[in-house]
């Protein structure tokens, strides 16, 4: 597929991602996200991938919302069904298996900051704001922030931005812990692939695993702790962890293979 609204850049399998719509602040559009679910799809199983940055284009914006232009023909019917494949394709980044982190360089507005929740890590620019400003559109998240912003800041702050739509800043979302770390704009990308490097350093097969029982912590079903015994079961098996195991007591760096 080729691609109108992302770029690629692949350092030694550290791709950065970014939403390329500046003169819109890189709203999502439906192209956008079909883009987006394209190339998730299709990197989920490439083991050259350590992992993912996801950014937007210039200096000003992440991702200023979901592009509101589209919003004039939605219905209740149509506005499920895209809720349904946007829900689809946050599911794909939070589930996937190597790193991804969000280096948020400005606005993180509504599906913005929707996206960069979806992600594993955050990272901001001191510029970054993030809100969730849907009640004043008349309408609520429809991109998983009711629940995420509940997971990653707890119910009363969350239900509070979610209400007032008020922006809060990269400061306040490193203290709430929205937010991993906040550096300097031109230095996103690099904390962001030190991140990365250092977790490909890691036994994949075990951060698979990782990024699936965090994600089952919130699930119903499997319950996190049944998960947890049956990710650890499978890490075990592993040539990684005997080799992981050796490397200690051998006192040297271990050499993953990734089984
Ligand atoms: N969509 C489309 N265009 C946008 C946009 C957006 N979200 N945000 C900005 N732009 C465009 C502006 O229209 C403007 O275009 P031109 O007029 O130059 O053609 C250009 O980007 C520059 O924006 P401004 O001139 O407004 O720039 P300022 O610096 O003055 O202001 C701002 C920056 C970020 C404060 C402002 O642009 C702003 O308030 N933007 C809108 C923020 C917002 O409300 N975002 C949408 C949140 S609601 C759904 C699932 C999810 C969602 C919806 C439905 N379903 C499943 C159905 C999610 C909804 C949302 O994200």
């Amino acid at each position: 597929m080729e691609y109108s609204n992302l770029l690629i850049h692949n350092n030694d399998g550290i791709i950065t991602l970014t939403i390329n719509r500046p003169k819109a602040l890189n709203a999502l559009n439906q192209q956008t996200l079909n883009e987006i679910k394209h190339f998730f799809e299709n990197t989920k199983n490439d083991t050259s991938i350590k992992g993912i940055i996801l950014t937007g284009a210039g200096e000003k914006s992440f991702i200023a919302g979901a592009d509101i232009k589209e919003f004039l023909s939605l219905d209740q019917g149509s506005g499920t069904q895209m809720a349904q494949n946007g829900h689809d394709i946050f599911f794909l980044i939070e589930r996937f298996p190597k790193p991804v982190i969000a280096a948020v360089n400005g606005f993180a507005l509504g599906g913005g900051c929707e996206l960069a929740m979806a992600c594993h890590m955050r990272i901001a620019s001191p510029n970054a704001k993030f809100g969730q400003p849907e009640v004043n559109l008349g309408i609520i998240p429809g991109y998983g922030g009711t629940q995420r912003l509940i997971q990653l800041i707890g119910k009363g702050k969350a239900i509070e931005l979610l209400m007032t739509a008020d922006m809060i800043n990269a400061e306040e979302a490193l203290r709430l812990g929205l937010v991993n770390h906040v550096v300097a704009q031109e230095e996103l990308i690099e904390k962001s692939s030190k991140i990365i490097a250092t977790i490909a350093t890691k036994a994949p097969v075990a951060i698979a695993k990782i990024v699936e029982c965090v994600n089952a912590y919130y699930n119903n079903e499997p319950d996190g702790f049944m998960a947890e015994i049956a990710a650890f079961g499978r890490t075990a098996g592993t040539a990684d962890f005997q080799e992981g195991a050796a490397a200690f007591i051998e006192k040297r760096k271990a050499n993953f293979k990734g089984a």
